[in-house]
Parts: structure tokens; sequence; C-alpha cells
């Protein structure tokens, strides 16, 4: 079976052909958040024109809570407010073929635990980016939930004097520690306009403010590893997206671990399937699901 498999983020929409694990034609659009849903509709159907008739099937993998092939956004900001999308009917309308939805951390979990061999039967993916995702690998299971909400562990408390999240609750690690969250305290230090990409360039550039800023995203990450770690007995904590896999960031992270006793502290490892890991995890997923 030849997948085409699509990555919708807050940021970016990505779609490439997928078979047996392996990415063709790979190619992305980055998207300053959608709009409305006729913005989004109009991004899918520019992007998969090119991939007319070379798949069998379809394949998403989707930022926000996903149930019968429904996207409905936990933190609707992160889609520039689009808080509702039918992702399966318009792409099936789009494309024609039959199409599978999973959210993109949860996919990416699989990705990353069928990329270790299945050697970590208790893992877990955090993906740092526009938002924080999460994806929980249980006995060798992927955690999806009746609701499609399993593993959503960017919304966990990290501050109850923390920001308002975009979910409506206080404190979450998201309003913390997202890129989205980086660049929002960078705005009140550098000024208005500033990205996390900003935020994060200047730290690697030694800026001070900046270095406050990113270690505290990633002093954010490590205690809710701890907290994953210690609620699940996990083996293994993957972390990925643009944030997560920067320069110097999974060190941080470390840094920030390596304080907390040992019990607290799994094997940490970056993601093996850098930014295709929704794509492929959404493919391998689909694959599963048929036999
Ligand atoms: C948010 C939430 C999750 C998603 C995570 C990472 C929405 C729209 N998304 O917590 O479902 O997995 O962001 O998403 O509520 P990304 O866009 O940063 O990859
Ligand atoms: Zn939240």
């Amino acid at each position: 079976t030849t997948y085409l498999a699509i990555d919708l983020g807050g940021t970016k929409l990505a779609a490439a052909l997928v078979k047996d694990g392996i990415v063709s034609a790979r190619q992305q659009l980055d998207t300053q958040s959608e709009k409305s849903p006729e913005v989004l509709r109009q991004n899918l159907i520019s992007l998969l024109a090119s991939f007319h008739n070379q798949a069998d099937q379809v394949v998403v993998a989707s930022t926000g809570i996903i149930q019968d092939g429904l996207l409905t956004a936990l933190n609707p900001l992160n889609l520039g407010g689009l808080d509702h999308f039918p992702l399966k009917a318009e792409i099936e309308a789009i494309t024609g073929l039959p199409t599978r939805v999973i959210n993109d951390a949860q996919a990416a979990a699989w990705a990353e635990h069928q990329a270790t061999g299945g050697q970590y039967s208790n893992m877990a993916f955090i993906t740092v980016s526009t938002g924080v995702g999460a994806g929980l690998v249980i006995d060798g299971q992927l955690q999806i939930g009746a609701r499609g909400i399993a593993g959503h562990a960017g919304h966990t408390l990290a501050d109850p004097h923390g920001p308002v999240c975009g979910c409506g609750r206080r404190g979450c690690v998201e309003a913390i520690a997202s890129g989205t969250a980086i660049g929002q305290q960078g705005c009140a230090v550098f000024g208005t306009g500033c990205t996390g990409r900003d935020v994060y360039q200047r730290y690697l550039a030694g800026d001070e403010a900046a270095k406050q800023i990113v270690t505290r995203s990633a002093t954010v990450i490590a205690q809710l590893i701890a907290d994953l770690t210690i609620t699940n007995d996990l083996d293994a904590v993957v972390i990925g997206g643009g944030v997560g896999l920067a320069t110097n960031y999974l060190e941080l992270v470390e840094e920030a671990l390596f304080t907390l006793p040992a019990v607290y502290q799994p094997k940490l490892l970056p993601a093996k399937c850098s930014t295709d890991a929704g794509l492929i995890g959404a493919a391998l997923w689909a694959q599963s699901c048929r036999q």
C-alpha cells in the first residue's frame, strides 16, 4: 500500500508518499496559522494536487483532538482560532481516497516506537513546537483513547500561577514551554512581533534574557518527563518538534532532569524520524489497523 501522508500542525502543512515506512516526494507549506476552514481547505487542495493518483489511501497526522475523523482543537489559538474541521470528509472529497486521521503526537509516538525496534514497550513522545504535544505507548500499545484525547500531556499543570493556556486552563505546560509561549515571553522583553524562533536565535547568540526563557521551557519539559515517567514507569522518552530538536534544547532538558532523583529519569532520546515522525507514524498506524 502506498499512503499519501499528511501532517497538519499549528504552523505547517506537509505531505508525502509513504511506502513501508519510507518517505518520498515530501512537500511542505508553512502556514501562518490557519485563519478559517476555507483557508485550510484551499491549502489542502493546492498541496494535494501534485499527488494525484499516486496513492491508495490517505493518512493524516493532525494537531488537535481527533475523533471519528473530526478535528477539534484543545487549544484553538494554535490554529488561528480554527476549532472544528471535518478533516476526513474534506480530504476524502478532495482526493477520492479512503482517509484515516490520528493526532500528530500520537502518530509520532508510534513512529518512534517502531523506529527504536519496539524495544521500549513503555514510552512517551513529546513534541515541543507550536504547541506541546505528547503520545504514549504503554505495553507496546499506542494510546489513543475513546475520545482521541490520550496523551495530551501538554495540558497538564506546570505552574498554578502561570499564564492562562489557549485551552482555558491556567498554567499548562504548553502555555510556558511551547514555541508560541517562548515567542510571547520574548515579546515582553524584545518587543511585539517576536517569535519563538527569534528568541531561540538570541539564546544561541548568548543573550541572557532569551536563555532564561528557553531554559524555563526546557525545565518545564523536564518536569513533564518526570511526571510521565513516575506515572507510567517509562523506559524511554523521545523528544521532537521544531523547538525540541533545536540546537542544545535536549541538553537543557537533560540538565534539568539530572537534578531530579534517578527514578524520574528515563532514557532520553531525540526523535529518530525527525520532522517526518507524524507522516511515518500515521502510515504505520494505518498499516497496523488493517491487519
Ligand atoms: C496542542 C494540541 C494537540 C497537539 C499539540 C502539538 C490543538 C490544536 N493541538 O496541544 O492536539 O498534538 O498542540 O501540535 O489543540 P503542534 O501543532 O505543535 O504540532
Ligand atoms: Zn492547556
